[in-house]
């Protein structure tokens, strides 16, 4: 094999790349992962959810412990206000996790009825201006390195309001927030095709997206949720676009069958999560193409959903580990093989070298090398079988549980 590269990604030991997946895949927990949600019909509460920012920090170190990766937690603001960013930072420290992705809320309040960064009003422009930019202090306070915005910008009804002032507005009002990031932070600019504005949104898609971060820095990146596109559009290229562009931030990973479902990661279409992580791992290993390398070296892998009716800590650490096996088939596929079917037309070979990796079961070396961490070899199960559901619910009786406000 001619794999280029120290790095053990890269390297020609397979089971050196699996360690790789295993243990450094740059994995972040959403705060908001672990509070009761549900639908516009219903919420079912569940016994044991954290009741204020510090538990949700408590259950994302829980997964970490069991995983032994998934190393940083993202925060929701003002989901997860709290008075001293620094105290809460020093919290997660403590239970061996980082602070990761300061996600900015410009959904929830009245004044955004007509939109946020992109309203026809400066005033309400403002208003969000400041909170975008109060995000980018709490990176700052909290060490984090990556600021989000998702916008539910849009508008209803033909003739609403005018698309290119609207755009206006918001490549002027994200050159204030691009300009307050902390040193060597990124923002990330999340699209999605519809929801809550059902005639256009603002920020519709990663042509969008990308043509606004050019207005900005290199700094700024697109955050691709895989739950936010149209049916049958093909994630993995854009992955590869954004990769080639030095443009691709973040993933929201989750699974979805119709709309932005936020289903666990790999549950409906595993398929798809395998061909999205061999463009990153194609890119990883490129030695010639610098940008799509350094690129791929620094995307954070967030998992963007909501456990509705299943347990949420087990529905975590099986999302980490389903990325973790994803990951490590992408790094099994033969670069040099594949590029030579590739290069001789040979269609049907090329299509089985991915076959070949996507079908093999990574997951007895995967548990090896957790055996040699001291991790538990199957995390979902170690977790179930500990007790610690049980524990966490009795001690968390009472008080208010947090759901998405
Ligand atoms: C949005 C988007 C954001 C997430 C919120 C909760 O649909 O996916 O990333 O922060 O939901
Ligand atoms: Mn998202």
């Amino acid at each position: 094999m001619t794999d280029a590269g120290p790095m053990t990604r890269t390297g020609t030991d397979a089971s050196d790349r699996i360690r790789w997946a295993t243990t450094d895949l740059a994995v972040e927990i959403p705060s908001w992962g672990f509070v009761n949600t549900g639908t516009r019909f219903r919420v079912f509460p569940q016994p044991g959810v954290p009741r204020d920012p510090f538990e949700k920090v408590e259950d994302a170190a829980t997964v970490a412990r069991y995983t032994g990766i998934a190393r940083t937690v993202a925060l929701h603001i003002p989901w997860d206000a709290v008075d001293d960013y620094a105290g809460l930072a020093g919290f997660a420290a403590e239970r061996g996790i980082a602070i990761g992705g300061i996600n900015s809320n410009t959904f929830q309040d009245e004044d955004y009825k007509l939109g946020s960064l992109c309203h026809p009003s400066g005033t309400v422009r403002r208003k969000a201006i400041d909170h975008v930019v109060a995000c980018c202090d709490i990176a700052r306070q909290t060490g984090s390195g990556i600021v989000k915005v998702w916008l539910a910008d849009g508008t209803n009804y033909p003739g609403q309001d005018d698309f290119r002032s609207r755009r206006r507005h918001l490549i002027e009002s994200l050159q204030e927030v691009y300009a307050a990031l902390p040193p060597n932070a990124r923002m990330v600019l999340e699209y999605k095709l519809y929801e809550p504005a059902f005639y256009h949104t603002d920020v519709q898609d990663w042509g969008g997206s990308l043509s606004v971060c050019q207005h900005l820095g290199d700094r700024a990146q697109v955050c691709v949720d895989t739950g936010h596109h149209a049916m049958g559009v093909n994630i993995e290229q854009i992955v590869a676009i954004l990769l080639q562009e030095g443009r691709l931030g973040a993933f929201d990973l989750n699974d979805r069958k119709y709309g932005d479902d936020d289903l666990i990661v790999g549950s409906i279409d595993p398929y798809q999560l395998f061909r999205i992580f061999h463009e990153l791992v194609g890119a990883m290993r490129d030695q010639q193409d610098t940008v799509a390398r350094t690129t791929a070296e620094q995307v954070v892998f967030m998992l963007d959903q909501c456990h509705n009716i299943e347990p949420k800590i087990p529905a975590m650490i099986r999302s980490v580990m389903t990325l973790q096996e994803t990951f490590a088939r992408a790094l099994l596929v033969d670069h040099e093989a594949l590029r030579a079917a590739q290069a001789s037309g040979d269609v049907l070979e090329a299509n089985r070298q991915l076959q070949d990796a996507f079908q093999t079961d990574v997951r007895p070396m995967l548990a090896e090398v957790r055996k040699e961490q001291g991790l538990p070899e199957d995390p979902y199960r170690a977790y179930l079988e500990s007790g610690d559901a049980d524990r966490r619910a009795a001690h968390r009786a009472g008080g208010v549980a947090a759901g998405w406000g």
